[in-house]
Protein backbone atom coordinates (compact mmCIF):
# COMPACT_ATOMS: atom_id res chain seq x y z
CA UNK A 1 0.00 0.00 0.00
CA UNK A 2 1.04 3.60 -0.60
CA UNK A 3 -0.18 6.64 1.31
CA UNK A 4 -1.15 9.53 -0.95
CA UNK A 5 -1.83 12.94 0.60
CA UNK A 6 -4.06 15.39 -1.27
CA UNK A 7 -5.42 12.62 -3.46
CA UNK A 8 -8.77 14.37 -3.97
CA UNK A 9 -7.16 17.41 -5.61
CA UNK A 10 -6.39 17.95 -9.26
CA UNK A 11 -3.05 16.17 -9.63
CA UNK A 12 -3.53 13.81 -6.68
CA UNK A 13 -6.79 12.40 -8.04
CA UNK A 14 -5.30 11.95 -11.51
CA UNK A 15 -2.36 10.19 -9.87
CA UNK A 16 -4.61 7.85 -7.84
CA UNK A 17 -6.66 6.95 -10.93
CA UNK A 18 -3.48 6.35 -12.92
CA UNK A 19 -1.87 4.33 -10.12
CA UNK A 20 -4.84 1.99 -9.76
CA UNK A 21 -5.11 1.64 -13.54
CA UNK A 22 -1.48 0.49 -13.64
CA UNK A 23 -1.25 -1.69 -10.54
CA UNK A 24 -3.25 -3.46 -7.88
CA UNK A 25 -1.29 -1.95 -5.02
CA UNK A 26 -3.87 -0.20 -2.79
CA UNK A 27 -3.88 3.52 -2.09
CA UNK A 28 -4.64 5.09 1.28
CA UNK A 29 -5.81 8.59 0.36
CA UNK A 30 -5.56 11.23 3.09
CA UNK A 31 -7.21 14.53 2.18
CA UNK A 32 -8.87 17.14 4.38
CA UNK A 33 -11.13 18.23 1.47
CA UNK A 34 -10.56 21.95 1.26
CA UNK A 35 -12.44 23.79 -1.50
CA UNK A 36 -9.90 22.16 -3.90
CA UNK A 37 -10.60 18.58 -2.81
CA UNK A 38 -13.32 16.89 -4.82
CA UNK A 39 -14.14 13.22 -4.35
CA UNK A 40 -16.29 13.31 -7.47
CA UNK A 41 -12.95 13.07 -9.29
CA UNK A 42 -12.67 9.56 -7.85
CA UNK A 43 -16.26 8.49 -8.42
CA UNK A 44 -15.10 5.67 -10.69
CA UNK A 45 -13.35 4.09 -7.67
CA UNK A 46 -16.49 3.83 -5.57
CA UNK A 47 -16.70 0.33 -4.13
CA UNK A 48 -13.11 -0.43 -5.17
CA UNK A 49 -11.42 -1.92 -2.10
CA UNK A 50 -8.00 -0.84 -3.40
CA UNK A 51 -8.87 2.79 -2.58
CA UNK A 52 -9.26 3.73 1.08
CA UNK A 53 -10.22 7.34 1.67
CA UNK A 54 -9.66 9.14 4.97
CA UNK A 55 -10.77 12.72 5.46
CA UNK A 56 -8.11 14.32 7.61
CA UNK A 57 -5.43 16.96 7.94
CA UNK A 58 -1.71 16.48 7.28
CA UNK A 59 -1.10 18.75 10.30
CA UNK A 60 -2.80 16.15 12.55
CA UNK A 61 0.15 14.14 13.87
CA UNK A 62 -1.94 11.71 15.91
CA UNK A 63 -4.04 10.82 12.87
CA UNK A 64 -0.99 10.25 10.66
CA UNK A 65 0.68 8.12 13.33
CA UNK A 66 -2.47 5.99 13.53
CA UNK A 67 -2.71 5.60 9.76
CA UNK A 68 0.95 4.63 9.40
CA UNK A 69 0.71 2.10 12.24
CA UNK A 70 -2.52 0.58 10.93
CA UNK A 71 -1.78 0.46 7.17
CA UNK A 72 2.04 0.29 7.11
CA UNK A 73 2.42 1.91 3.66
CA UNK A 74 5.71 1.29 1.87
CA UNK A 75 5.72 4.85 0.52
CA UNK A 76 4.20 8.28 1.03
CA UNK A 77 3.47 10.40 -2.04
CA UNK A 78 2.86 13.90 -0.74
CA UNK A 79 0.65 16.14 -2.90
CA UNK A 80 -1.44 17.88 -0.22
CA UNK A 81 -0.95 21.62 -0.38
CA UNK A 82 -2.59 24.96 -0.84
CA UNK A 83 -1.77 25.44 -4.52
CA UNK A 84 -3.20 28.67 -5.94
CA UNK A 85 -0.82 31.63 -6.22
CA UNK A 86 -3.61 34.26 -6.27
CA UNK A 87 -5.12 32.87 -3.05
CA UNK A 88 -1.67 32.92 -1.43
CA UNK A 89 -1.42 36.64 -2.17
CA UNK A 90 -4.78 37.38 -0.52
CA UNK A 91 -4.38 34.99 2.43
CA UNK A 92 -0.94 33.44 2.96
CA UNK A 93 -1.71 31.88 6.37
CA UNK A 94 -3.22 28.64 5.10
CA UNK A 95 -0.21 28.19 2.80
CA UNK A 96 2.24 28.47 5.68
CA UNK A 97 0.22 26.03 7.75
CA UNK A 98 -0.44 23.30 5.21
CA UNK A 99 2.62 23.58 2.99
CA UNK A 100 5.23 24.10 5.72
CA UNK A 101 3.77 22.84 9.00
CA UNK A 102 1.90 20.04 7.22
CA UNK A 103 5.02 18.81 5.43
CA UNK A 104 6.99 19.04 8.68
CA UNK A 105 4.32 17.01 10.50
CA UNK A 106 4.29 14.37 7.78
CA UNK A 107 8.09 14.15 7.75
CA UNK A 108 8.22 13.67 11.51
CA UNK A 109 5.51 11.02 11.45
CA UNK A 110 7.26 9.29 8.54
CA UNK A 111 10.58 9.39 10.37
CA UNK A 112 9.11 7.84 13.53
CA UNK A 113 7.40 5.10 11.49
CA UNK A 114 10.46 4.46 9.29
CA UNK A 115 12.90 4.20 12.17
CA UNK A 116 10.81 1.36 13.63
CA UNK A 117 10.95 -0.75 10.45
CA UNK A 118 13.28 -3.69 9.91
CA UNK A 119 16.29 -3.12 7.67
CA UNK A 120 14.70 -4.41 4.47
CA UNK A 121 11.53 -2.35 4.93
CA UNK A 122 13.63 0.67 5.88
CA UNK A 123 15.63 0.41 2.67
CA UNK A 124 12.49 0.03 0.57
CA UNK A 125 10.58 2.95 2.16
CA UNK A 126 10.14 6.21 0.18
CA UNK A 127 8.90 9.70 1.02
CA UNK A 128 8.11 11.31 -2.34
CA UNK A 129 7.61 15.06 -2.12
CA UNK A 130 5.69 16.66 -4.98
CA UNK A 131 6.80 20.21 -5.65
CA UNK A 132 6.83 22.92 -8.26
CA UNK A 133 9.11 24.79 -10.64
CA UNK A 134 7.95 28.03 -8.99
CA UNK A 135 10.52 27.55 -6.19
CA UNK A 136 13.26 28.51 -8.67
CA UNK A 137 11.87 32.00 -9.29
CA UNK A 138 11.44 33.84 -12.56
CA UNK A 139 13.48 33.64 -15.79
CA UNK A 140 14.32 36.32 -18.33
CA UNK A 141 13.50 35.64 -21.97
CA UNK A 142 16.95 34.28 -22.85
CA UNK A 143 17.87 32.58 -19.55
CA UNK A 144 18.45 28.81 -19.66
CA UNK A 145 15.67 26.59 -18.32
CA UNK A 146 15.71 25.61 -14.62
CA UNK A 147 18.01 22.71 -13.77
CA UNK A 148 17.97 20.94 -10.41
CA UNK A 149 20.99 22.97 -9.28
CA UNK A 150 19.36 26.36 -9.85
CA UNK A 151 19.22 28.39 -6.62
CA UNK A 152 15.77 28.82 -5.10
CA UNK A 153 14.35 32.33 -5.56
CA UNK A 154 10.63 32.05 -4.75
CA UNK A 155 8.59 35.21 -5.28
CA UNK A 156 5.05 34.47 -4.07
CA UNK A 157 3.81 33.32 -0.67
CA UNK A 158 2.83 30.04 -2.39
CA UNK A 159 6.24 29.41 -3.92
CA UNK A 160 8.03 30.51 -0.74
CA UNK A 161 5.99 27.99 1.25
CA UNK A 162 6.74 25.23 -1.26
CA UNK A 163 10.44 26.15 -1.25
CA UNK A 164 10.39 25.87 2.55
CA UNK A 165 8.82 22.42 2.30
CA UNK A 166 11.45 21.31 -0.25
CA UNK A 167 14.18 22.43 2.16
CA UNK A 168 12.58 20.49 5.02
CA UNK A 169 12.47 17.33 2.92
CA UNK A 170 16.13 17.77 1.99
CA UNK A 171 17.09 18.31 5.63
CA UNK A 172 15.23 15.18 6.79
CA UNK A 173 17.30 13.18 4.29
CA UNK A 174 20.67 14.67 5.23
CA UNK A 175 20.08 14.82 8.98
CA UNK A 176 18.01 11.72 9.68
CA UNK A 177 18.58 9.60 6.57
CA UNK A 178 14.85 9.46 5.75
CA UNK A 179 14.71 8.03 2.19
CA UNK A 180 13.23 10.96 0.26
CA UNK A 181 12.89 11.96 -3.39
CA UNK A 182 11.52 15.29 -4.62
CA UNK A 183 10.04 16.22 -7.98
CA UNK A 184 9.68 19.82 -9.16
CA UNK A 185 7.15 19.99 -11.95
CA UNK A 186 5.97 22.66 -14.35
CA UNK A 187 2.33 23.79 -14.80
CA UNK A 188 -0.05 20.87 -15.15
CA UNK A 189 -3.30 20.83 -17.11
CA UNK A 190 -5.92 18.19 -17.83
CA UNK A 191 -9.14 16.66 -16.43
CA UNK A 192 -10.44 17.62 -12.95
CA UNK A 193 -8.49 20.91 -12.90
CA UNK A 194 -10.27 23.33 -10.57
CA UNK A 195 -11.54 26.32 -12.60
CA UNK A 196 -9.60 28.94 -10.66
CA UNK A 197 -6.45 28.11 -12.67
CA UNK A 198 -5.80 29.56 -16.12
CA UNK A 199 -6.79 26.76 -18.52
CA UNK A 200 -9.98 25.44 -16.88
CA UNK A 201 -11.08 28.99 -16.00
CA UNK A 202 -10.80 30.00 -19.65
CA UNK A 203 -12.76 26.94 -20.79
CA UNK A 204 -15.64 27.32 -18.34
CA UNK A 205 -15.83 31.11 -18.71
CA UNK A 206 -15.86 30.86 -22.51
CA UNK A 207 -18.69 28.30 -22.40
CA UNK A 208 -20.65 30.69 -20.16
CA UNK A 209 -19.86 33.68 -22.48
CA UNK A 210 -18.00 35.37 -19.60
CA UNK A 211 -14.83 37.49 -19.97
CA UNK A 212 -11.50 35.66 -20.27
CA UNK A 213 -9.25 37.64 -17.87
CA UNK A 214 -5.63 37.95 -18.95
CA UNK A 215 -3.29 39.35 -16.32
CA UNK A 216 -0.98 42.16 -17.49
CA UNK A 217 0.18 41.89 -21.10
CA UNK A 218 -0.45 38.14 -21.47
CA UNK A 219 3.22 37.56 -22.34
CA UNK A 220 4.15 35.65 -19.16
CA UNK A 221 5.46 32.22 -20.07
CA UNK A 222 4.64 28.91 -18.41
CA UNK A 223 5.88 25.40 -19.30
CA UNK A 224 2.87 23.06 -19.59
CA UNK A 225 2.63 19.32 -18.88
CA UNK A 226 -0.42 17.06 -19.27
CA UNK A 227 -1.33 15.82 -15.79
CA UNK A 228 -1.15 12.11 -16.68
CA UNK A 229 2.44 12.64 -17.78
CA UNK A 230 3.16 14.10 -14.35
CA UNK A 231 1.65 10.95 -12.83
CA UNK A 232 3.88 8.72 -14.95
CA UNK A 233 6.94 10.78 -13.98
CA UNK A 234 6.13 10.38 -10.28
CA UNK A 235 5.78 6.63 -10.74
CA UNK A 236 9.17 6.54 -12.47
CA UNK A 237 10.92 8.59 -9.78
CA UNK A 238 9.25 6.69 -6.95
CA UNK A 239 10.44 3.43 -8.49
CA UNK A 240 13.93 4.41 -9.60
CA UNK A 241 14.90 7.87 -8.36
CA UNK A 242 18.08 8.17 -6.35
CA UNK A 243 17.60 8.93 -2.66
CA UNK A 244 17.92 12.55 -1.63
CA UNK A 245 17.79 13.71 -5.25
CA UNK A 246 15.43 16.15 -6.89
CA UNK A 247 14.11 15.63 -10.42
CA UNK A 248 12.66 18.37 -12.59
CA UNK A 249 9.59 17.28 -14.55
CA UNK A 250 8.39 19.22 -17.58
CA UNK A 251 7.01 18.92 -21.05
CA UNK A 252 9.29 21.26 -23.02
CA UNK A 253 6.18 23.27 -23.83
CA UNK A 254 6.79 26.93 -23.14
CA UNK A 255 3.80 29.09 -24.07
CA UNK A 256 2.73 32.64 -23.33
CA UNK A 257 -0.58 32.95 -21.51
CA UNK A 258 -2.04 34.66 -24.57
CA UNK A 259 -1.02 31.70 -26.76
CA UNK A 260 -2.74 29.36 -24.30
CA UNK A 261 -5.96 31.36 -24.31
CA UNK A 262 -5.95 31.64 -28.11
CA UNK A 263 -5.49 27.86 -28.37
CA UNK A 264 -8.39 27.21 -25.97
CA UNK A 265 -10.63 29.63 -27.90
CA UNK A 266 -9.71 28.11 -31.26
CA UNK A 267 -10.40 24.57 -30.02
CA UNK A 268 -13.77 25.64 -28.63
CA UNK A 269 -14.55 27.39 -31.94
CA UNK A 270 -13.96 24.04 -33.63
CA UNK A 271 -15.59 21.72 -31.07
CA UNK A 272 -18.49 23.89 -29.84
CA UNK A 273 -18.97 26.87 -32.17
CA UNK A 274 -20.81 29.84 -30.70
CA UNK A 275 -23.31 31.72 -32.89
CA UNK A 276 -22.05 35.01 -31.39
CA UNK A 277 -18.61 34.47 -33.02
CA UNK A 278 -15.13 33.36 -32.00
CA UNK A 279 -14.54 32.92 -28.29
CA UNK A 280 -11.51 35.20 -28.71
CA UNK A 281 -13.98 38.11 -28.53
CA UNK A 282 -14.23 37.44 -24.75
CA UNK A 283 -10.52 38.09 -24.05
CA UNK A 284 -10.17 40.93 -21.52
CA UNK A 285 -6.93 42.35 -20.16
CA UNK A 286 -7.02 42.91 -16.39
CA UNK A 287 -4.68 44.24 -13.69
CA UNK A 288 -1.53 42.15 -13.33
CA UNK A 289 -0.91 39.69 -10.48
CA UNK A 290 1.41 41.31 -7.87
CA UNK A 291 4.94 39.91 -8.19
CA UNK A 292 3.88 37.99 -11.32
CA UNK A 293 6.76 35.69 -12.37
CA UNK A 294 7.61 36.37 -16.00
CA UNK A 295 8.78 33.00 -17.24
CA UNK A 296 9.20 29.41 -16.04
CA UNK A 297 10.97 26.75 -18.09
CA UNK A 298 11.98 23.28 -16.96
CA UNK A 299 15.06 21.40 -18.07
CA UNK A 300 13.90 17.79 -17.68
CA UNK A 301 17.03 16.10 -19.01
CA UNK A 302 17.96 14.50 -15.67
CA UNK A 303 14.76 12.43 -15.34
CA UNK A 304 14.92 11.61 -19.05
CA UNK A 305 18.55 10.48 -18.85
CA UNK A 306 18.44 8.61 -15.53
CA UNK A 307 14.98 7.09 -15.67
CA UNK A 308 14.06 7.16 -19.35
CA UNK A 309 10.88 9.13 -18.63
CA UNK A 310 9.24 11.00 -21.52
CA UNK A 311 5.83 12.69 -21.70
CA UNK A 312 3.31 10.76 -23.78
CA UNK A 313 1.36 13.86 -24.84
CA UNK A 314 2.42 16.84 -26.88
CA UNK A 315 0.78 20.13 -25.92
CA UNK A 316 -1.42 19.89 -29.01
CA UNK A 317 -2.79 16.42 -28.13
CA UNK A 318 -3.08 17.17 -24.40
CA UNK A 319 -4.93 20.46 -24.74
CA UNK A 320 -7.38 18.95 -27.23
CA UNK A 321 -8.13 16.09 -24.80
CA UNK A 322 -8.55 18.61 -21.99
CA UNK A 323 -11.00 20.87 -23.81
CA UNK A 324 -12.96 17.81 -24.94
CA UNK A 325 -13.02 16.49 -21.34
CA UNK A 326 -14.63 19.72 -20.09
CA UNK A 327 -17.19 19.58 -22.92
CA UNK A 328 -17.97 15.97 -22.01
CA UNK A 329 -18.33 16.65 -18.25
CA UNK A 330 -20.83 19.51 -17.80
CA UNK A 331 -22.09 17.96 -14.54
CA UNK A 332 -18.63 18.03 -12.95
CA UNK A 333 -18.27 21.69 -13.96
CA UNK A 334 -21.78 22.55 -12.72
CA UNK A 335 -21.17 20.86 -9.35
CA UNK A 336 -17.89 22.70 -8.90
CA UNK A 337 -19.47 26.02 -9.81
CA UNK A 338 -22.51 25.55 -7.58
CA UNK A 339 -20.52 24.12 -4.69
CA UNK A 340 -22.58 20.90 -4.84
CA UNK A 341 -19.40 18.82 -5.02
CA UNK A 342 -18.88 19.60 -1.36
CA UNK A 343 -22.00 17.64 -0.38
CA UNK A 344 -20.98 14.72 -2.51
CA UNK A 345 -18.62 13.24 0.05
CA UNK A 346 -21.25 12.98 2.77
CA UNK A 347 -23.86 11.65 0.35
CA UNK A 348 -21.78 9.16 -1.58
CA UNK A 349 -18.32 8.47 -0.45
CA UNK A 350 -16.98 9.05 3.03
CA UNK A 351 -15.82 5.75 4.39
CA UNK A 352 -14.30 7.21 7.45
CA UNK A 353 -13.95 10.63 9.00
CA UNK A 354 -11.07 11.79 11.15
CA UNK A 355 -11.92 12.23 14.83
P1 LIG B 1 -5.03 21.15 -5.56
O1 LIG B 1 -5.19 22.45 -4.87
O2 LIG B 1 -5.91 20.83 -6.73
O3 LIG B 1 -5.21 19.94 -4.52
C1 LIG B 1 -4.66 19.97 -3.24
C2 LIG B 1 -5.33 18.88 -2.41
O4 LIG B 1 -4.74 18.89 -1.10
C3 LIG B 1 -6.84 19.09 -2.21
O5 LIG B 1 -7.53 17.90 -2.44
C4 LIG B 1 -6.95 19.54 -0.78
O6 LIG B 1 -8.19 19.18 -0.17
C5 LIG B 1 -5.78 18.83 -0.14
N1 LIG B 1 -5.31 19.51 1.08
C6 LIG B 1 -5.07 20.83 1.25
N2 LIG B 1 -4.69 21.08 2.52
C7 LIG B 1 -4.66 19.87 3.16
C8 LIG B 1 -4.33 19.48 4.48
N3 LIG B 1 -3.97 20.38 5.39
N4 LIG B 1 -4.41 18.16 4.79
C9 LIG B 1 -4.81 17.25 3.87
N5 LIG B 1 -5.14 17.58 2.61
C10 LIG B 1 -5.07 18.88 2.25
O7 LIG B 1 -3.50 21.08 -5.97
P2 LIG B 1 -2.82 20.40 -7.22
O8 LIG B 1 -2.80 21.37 -8.34
O9 LIG B 1 -3.40 19.06 -7.43
O10 LIG B 1 -1.32 20.26 -6.69
C11 LIG B 1 -0.91 19.10 -5.96
C12 LIG B 1 0.55 19.24 -5.58
O11 LIG B 1 1.33 19.40 -6.75
C13 LIG B 1 0.83 20.46 -4.71
O12 LIG B 1 1.80 20.10 -3.75
C14 LIG B 1 1.40 21.48 -5.68
O13 LIG B 1 2.28 22.38 -5.03
C15 LIG B 1 2.12 20.59 -6.65
N6 LIG B 1 2.25 21.10 -8.02
C16 LIG B 1 1.17 21.57 -8.69
C17 LIG B 1 1.30 21.99 -10.02
C18 LIG B 1 0.12 22.49 -10.82
O14 LIG B 1 0.30 22.91 -11.96
N7 LIG B 1 -1.10 22.42 -10.32
C19 LIG B 1 2.55 21.94 -10.63
C20 LIG B 1 3.65 21.46 -9.90
C21 LIG B 1 3.49 21.03 -8.60
O1 LIG C 1 -7.41 34.35 -14.76
C1 LIG C 1 -6.19 34.20 -14.93
N1 LIG C 1 -5.54 34.97 -15.86
C2 LIG C 1 -4.20 34.87 -16.09
O2 LIG C 1 -3.66 35.59 -16.94
C3 LIG C 1 -5.42 33.23 -14.19
C4 LIG C 1 -6.10 32.35 -13.15
C5 LIG C 1 -4.08 33.14 -14.44
N2 LIG C 1 -3.47 33.94 -15.35
C6 LIG C 1 -2.02 33.79 -15.59
C7 LIG C 1 -1.15 33.80 -14.38
C8 LIG C 1 -0.02 32.86 -14.76
O3 LIG C 1 0.97 33.57 -15.49
O4 LIG C 1 -1.87 32.49 -16.18
C9 LIG C 1 -0.68 31.86 -15.70
C10 LIG C 1 -1.06 30.56 -15.02
O5 LIG C 1 -1.74 30.90 -13.82
P1 LIG C 1 -2.29 29.78 -12.81
O6 LIG C 1 -3.16 28.83 -13.56
O7 LIG C 1 -2.84 30.47 -11.62
O8 LIG C 1 -0.95 28.97 -12.48
P2 LIG C 1 0.46 29.44 -11.88
O9 LIG C 1 0.35 30.68 -11.09
O10 LIG C 1 1.45 29.41 -13.01
O11 LIG C 1 0.74 28.21 -10.87
C11 LIG C 1 0.42 26.85 -11.26
O12 LIG C 1 1.56 26.18 -11.71
C12 LIG C 1 2.55 25.84 -10.77
C13 LIG C 1 -0.21 26.09 -10.11
O13 LIG C 1 -1.34 26.80 -9.66
C14 LIG C 1 0.78 25.87 -9.00
O14 LIG C 1 0.20 25.09 -7.98
C15 LIG C 1 1.97 25.14 -9.56
O15 LIG C 1 2.95 24.99 -8.59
Amino acid sequence: MILVTGGAGFIGSNFVLDWLAQSDEPVLNLDVLTYAGNLENLASLQGDARHVFVQGDICDRALIDRLLAEHRPRAIVHFAAESHVDRSIHGPGAFMRTNIEGTYTLLEAARAHWSGLDDAAKAAFRFHHVSTDEVYGSLGASDPAFTETKAFEPNSPYSASKAASDHLVRAWFHTYGLPVVTTNCSNNYGPYHFPEKLIPLMIVNALASKPLPIYGDGQNVRDWLYVCDHASAIRAVLAGGRLGETYNIGGWNEKTNLEIVHTVCDLLDELKPDAAGSYRRLITYVKDRPGHDRRYAIDARKVERELGWRPAETFETGIRKTVQWYLDHPDWVAHVQSGAYRDWVSQNYAERQAD
